[in-house]
C-alpha cells in the first residue's frame, strides 16, 4: 500500500514540475539543451544578457571563434575574444559549442593565400591549436563547416582546403579529436534539411562513411536557416532521424524562421517538434536573441523582438518544448478597444472545444478585467482555459507603459 502511495505521489510532482517556465527550463525537461548565438560587443548590452541568461544553457560564438578571429597571423593566435564569451557561458552556468574549426569562409588573409601542403598543414595547426586551447569547456565543435555546394550535383564546395584533397575533411576531425578528446566533434551545413535535396545526401554520405570506416565524427548540425524561398521541409524530421540512424547526435545549430505572427509561430512549433521526435536530437540553438540581434534583422526571425518582448514564436516553442500538443488547436488574437492606460484583445479559437491558451502579456502589463473563460495570472503569462462559455473570451489589459499586444498561443491539456 505504501508503495502505491507513493509512486502516485511521485508522478503527481513529477507532472507539476513538468512546465518549464524559460526555454532551457522546457528544453532540460525534454532532456536537450536550448541555445543561442551570442555577439561579444553585445555583452555590455544588459537588455541582451538578462534575455540570453534566462533563456539559454547553451552559447555559440557567432563570430569571435572562427578562424580569422583566433588566428589572425599565421601562427599568432588571438584568443580575447572567444574567451571572453566562453567565461560568460561558463561563469553563469552555460556549456559552449565551438564555431568553427575548419571553414572556407572568415579566414585570415594569409589562409587565403595559402594552397597544397602548406595550407593542409596550417588548417591541421589551427584546429589543434584552437581545440587544445579550449579543451575540455567545449560541448560540440564544429570541425567543419560549409563543405559541400548547393544545388543538385552532390560534391564538395569548391574551396583552397577542399583543393588541398579530398581527406581534408577526415584530417581535421581526427586532428580535433586528438586535441580535446571529450569534446562532441560535428560537421555543421545549411540547405541540408530536406531529405530529398542531393546536399543532404551527400553530407548523409559522407557521414555514413566516416562511421563505417572509424573517422571521429559524433554529430551533424542542421543549421536551418529558413526562409519563404526555404520553408521548414515537410520532410525535416526524416532527415534528422536518418542521420540519427547512422549513430550520430543532431544538433539544430544556427535556426532562425524570417516571418511573422502565426506562420512563423507555426514553423517554429514544427522545428522543436521534430527533434522532440528524434532522441538523438539533443539541442537546438537560435542564430541570436532578438531580432535587431540577427544576420538578417530585416526578416525578424527570432524569437524576441527588438524590445526583447517575447514573440508568439516564443511561445510556441516554449508550449512545444512543455508537450502541449500544439498543432490541434490554435487561437486568433485580436486588437479590441483602446483607452488610454487600456485595451481589449479578443480570442478565437478553433480546432477543439478543450484548449489551454498562453497569453504572454507584454512588459509591465497586467491584466485588468476577462469574459468568457478562466483566466490565471495577472501579469507575465496568462493562462485561459473553457469557463462553458464557448471558444471566443477577451481580457482588459492595463498598459503601464507598453502598447504592444500580448501574443497567444494554444495547446490542448
Ligand atoms: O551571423 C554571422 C555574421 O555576423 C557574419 O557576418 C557572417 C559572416 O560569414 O557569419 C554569420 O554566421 C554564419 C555562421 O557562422 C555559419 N552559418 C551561416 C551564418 C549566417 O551567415
Amino acid at each position: 500500500m505504501t508503495a502505491v502511495a507513493s509512486l502516485v505521489l511521485t508522478t503527481a510532482v513529477t507532472s507539476a514540475q513538468a512546465a518549464g517556465s524559460t526555454l532551457q527550463a522546457a528544453a532540460s525537461e525534454r532532456g536537450r539543451y536550448f541555445g543561442t548565438a551570442i555577439a561579444g560587443f553585445r555583452l555590455s548590452d544588459s537588455a541582451y544578457t538578462t534575455i540570453a541568461n534566462r533563456e539559454f544553457n547553451m552559447i555559440t560564438a557567432e563570430n569571435e571563434m572562427k578562424i580569422d578571429a583566433t588566428e589572425p597571423n599565421r601562427n599568432q593566435f588571438s584568443y580575447a575574444a572567444g574567451d571572453q564569451i566562453v567565461n560568460w557561458a561558463r561563469s553563469n552556468g552555460k556549456q559552449v559549442r565551438g564555431h568553427t574549426l575548419a571553414w572556407h569562409s572568415q579566414q585570415p588573409g594569409w589562409m587565403q593565400n595559402l594552397s597544397g601542403s602548406a595550407l593542409r598543414s596550417a588548417m591541421l595547426n589551427h584546429v589543434t591549436q584552437v581545440a587544445t586551447h579550449y579543451r575540455g569547456q567545449i560541448h560540440s565543435w564544429d570541425v567543419v563547416n560549409e563543405a559541400f555546394q548547393d544545388g543538385s550535383s552532390g560534391a564538395r564546395r569548391d574551396s583552397n582546403l577542399q583543393r588541398t584533397g579530398n581527406d581534408w575533411i577526415e584530417a581535421a576531425f581526427r586532428a580535433a579529436r586528438a586535441a580535446d578528446p571529450n569534446a562532441k566533434l560535428c560537421y555543421n551545413d545549411y540547405n541540408t534539411d530536406d531529405w530529398t535535396h542531393a546536399k543532404t545526401q551527400a553530407v548523409y554520405n559522407l557521414v555514413r562513411d566516416f562511421k563505417a570506416r572509424g573517422v571521429p565524427i559524433d554529430c551533424v548540425g542542421f543549421q536551418s536557416h529558413f526562409n519563404s524561398q526555404s520553408p521548414v521541409p515537410s520532410n525535416y524530421q526524416t532527415t534528422l532521424s536518418s542521420f540519427a540512424a547512422l549513430g550520430v547526435d543532431v544538433q539544430i545549430t544556427e535556426l532562425d524562421i524570417e516571418g511573422s505572427g502565426t506562420a512563423q509561430a507555426d514553423s517554429y512549433r514544427r522545428v522543436v517538434q521534430a527533434c522532440l521526435a528524434v532522441s538523438r536530437c539533443t539541442g537546438i540553438s537560435v542564430w541570436g536573441v532578438r531580432d535587431s540581434d540577427s544576420w538578417r534583422a530585416s526578416g525578424t526571425p527570432l524569437l524576441f523582438d527588438g524590445s526583447g518582448n517575447k514573440k508568439l514564436a516564443y511561445t510556441s516553442v516554449l508550449d512545444t518544448l512543455n508537450g502541449s500538443s500544439a498543432g490541434t488547436c490554435s487561437v486568433t488574437v485580436t486588437r479590441a478597444e483602446e483607452w488610454s492606460d487600456r485595451f481589449n484583445v479578443t480570442f478565437a479559437v478553433s480546432g477543439s472545444n478543450s484548449w489551454r491558451v498562453s497569453i504572454g502579456l507584454q512588459g509591465a502589463q497586467s491584466l485588468q478585467n476577462s469574459w468568457n473563460a478562466t483566466i490565471s495570472g495577472t501579469s507575465g503569462t496568462l493562462t485561459a482555459t473553457p469557463n462553458g462559455a464557448g471558444n471566443n473570451f477577451g481580457i482588459t489589459v492595463f498598459k503601464n507603459g507598453t502598447t504592444t499586444t500580448p501574443t497567444a498561443s494554444c495547446s490542448v491539456p
